[in-house]
């Protein structure tokens, strides 16, 4: 069993460096949600009125601010309200993919200027640490987090195996200011063989420091203080199995938090389709990723 799966989201809130990834985890806690909805609708009225039926229900409202036909940055400010009167964090689903330069233009500036509003974004890891280094010189002064797509939910996607071992391999190498976890259908993050060791003799490097880290950048499992702990939000999540017609794979919220022990489900269509009763799904939705919780941590 992967230690952050036998902690409650309260005592990982309490020794999480970021201060995104602790308000999340301690939001989490307070509304007992593990559940983030997906507003993927194209107008400012369609995506506030979600946010507005769900808010009470989520730990974290997904965007997709390029799909969003009459976006302005006084939209961005009024869902920054919310999430503060509501209580749940905001996560650009922007995907970055480009070299660390152009990345570090595309989060600041434009006309979304996405790290002026958004709490959590996420990255692929294909262009290198580069990308890191571009999205952290902006967001971690910002207190922002950032999520790498170590796995995707769409049929026969490239991120696997050795991609997917290497996207962990280069969180870990940042350190743990910034990137505060993945995108995953699993609990990609198991601890390195060096690791493991490491907890078991409370040793690094041979100098018996019980909580320093393996490599220097604080990565490592020390100890308890030290431990690493990276949020996992999954994708491709509705009530029943099945996929759509291009592509997309869903499984439960069963599956998804307590046999793959992942810590955030992310729902779109599952609940904005549900047109009228986005509340009332959301809270079905709300209480079966709970339960799963609760469950795992039973185990
Ligand atoms: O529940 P859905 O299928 O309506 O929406 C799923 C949402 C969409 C996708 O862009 C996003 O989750 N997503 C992601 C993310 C969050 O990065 C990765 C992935 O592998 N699959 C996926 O569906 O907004």
């Amino acid at each position: 069993m992967h230690p952050t799966t036998i902690k409650t989201y309260a005592e990982r809130a309490k020794l999480h460096p970021n201060p995104t990834a602790r308000r999340l985890l301690e939001i989490m806690e307070r509304k007992k949600s593990n559940l983030a909805v997906s507003v993927d609708v194209t107008t400012v009225k369609e995506v506030l009125d979600i946010v507005r039926s769900v808010g009470t229900k989520v730990c974290c409202v997904k965007t997709h601010c390029d799909i969003i036909q009459d976006f302005t940055l006084d939209f961005a400010k009024e869902l920054v309200r919310l999430s503060q009167q509501m209580d749940f964090i905001i996560f650009e689903d922007r995907k970055f993919a480009d070299i660390g330069n152009t990345v570090t233009l595309q989060y600041s500036a434009g006309l979304h200027r996405i790290s002026s509003w958004a709490d959590l974004t996420n990255a692929h890891p294909l262009p290198g640490p580069g990308i890191i280094s571009g999205l952290s010189s902006v967001g971690q002064p910002l207190g922002r987090g950032l999520l790498l797509l170590a796995e995707m939910s769409s049929k026969d996607n490239l991120a696997t195996g050795q991609y997917t071992t290497e996207a962990v391999q280069m969180a870990r190498q940042a350190g743990r200011g910034f990137v505060v976890g993945f995108i995953a259908m699993n609990r990609v993050d198991i601890p390195s063989p060096v690791s493991k060791i490491q907890k078991v003799n409370g040793m690094v490097n041979g100098h018996g420091h019980g909580n320093a880290s393996v490599n220097g950048n604080g990565n490592g499992y020390g100890g308890d203080k030290e431990m690493e702990d990276y949020l996992i939000l999954t994708p491709g999540v509705q009530l029943s199995k099945g996929g759509d017609t291009l592509g997309q794979q869903y499984r439960t919220p069963h599956q998804v938090i307590f046999d793959s022990g992942c810590d955030v489900i992310i729902v779109g269509r599952g609940i904005y389709a549900v047109k009228g009763k986005e509340a009332e799904v959301a809270e079905e939705y709300r209480k079966a990723a709970w339960e799963a919780y609760e469950r795992r941590l039973r185990c």
